[in-house]
């Protein structure tokens, strides 16, 4: 079967400390730290989903800073985004009523967000539990958006679509609670990744 491959932008939003930066490494490098560092602005990375009928998505992976003092920022990563995750943290209840926040947010600066439905999925950046299936349903539903915006594309200007997802750590364990509280502090994040998957 021919492969084709297509390449998406996303954005990856939530609260400080929910596990933006843990997802999106475990997905692109595999790796898991537990006293990984707060993002510094936002960071980039890449990785390619497999998908079952011979096709794969090449997602281009925007990491937001979770930090109130960088939220200014975010509008600029949103920008030519198909899809967007909202992260909470299923052991911070705070993280999770500010999901409403996110997608108000997404909606005003993305119009085509407006429309668009959400899909849960609960996940761990830990273990890996349901972070293949995370991207590999966000890049369906990015294909499938594309292939309708072809149909429509004469009516219409605007050429992306989004779905927002919202995610939660499936390993929790009472002890995340207090490795929460105590990961608190910030440090510089790394710039560059060793594997050279850093795509910006
Ligand atoms: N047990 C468990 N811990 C996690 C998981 N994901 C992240 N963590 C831990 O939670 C803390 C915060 O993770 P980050 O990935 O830095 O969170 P973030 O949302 O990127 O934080 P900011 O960059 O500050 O916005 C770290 O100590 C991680 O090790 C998970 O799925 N399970
Ligand atoms: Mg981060």
């Amino acid at each position: 079967m021919e492969q084709k491959t297509q390449a998406s932008k996303i954005v990856v939003l939530g609260e400080a400390r929910v596990g933006k930066t843990s997802l999106t490494v475990r997905f692109c490098m595999g790796q898991f730290d537990d006293n990984q560092k707060s993002t510094l602005d936002a960071s980039c990375l890449e990785n390619t989903v497999n998908l079952p009928n011979g096709q794969q998505m090449r997602l281009t992976i925007w990491d937001t800073a979770g930090q109130e003092r960088y939220h200014a920022l975010n509008p600029v990563y949103y920008r030519g985004a198909e899809g967007a995750l909202i992260v909470y943290d299923i052991t911070d209840m705070d993280s999770f009523t500010k999901v409403n926040t996110w997608i108000k947010e997404l909606r005003k600066y993305l119009p085509y967000a407006r429309g668009v439905g959400s899909e849960h999925i609960s996940t761990s950046a830990k273990t890996g539990a349901g972070v293949i299936e995370l991207f590999s349903n966000l890049s369906k539903k990015i294909i499938s958006a594309q292939s309708n915006k072809k149909e429509e594309a004469p009516k219409k200007k605007m050429n992306t679509r989004g779905v927002l997802k919202v995610n939660g750590y499936a390993d929790f364990d009472p002890q995340m609670n207090v490795q929460l509280q105590s990961n608190r502090t910030s440090t510089k994040a790394k710039k560059k990744d060793k594997d050279g998957k850093k795509c910006c």
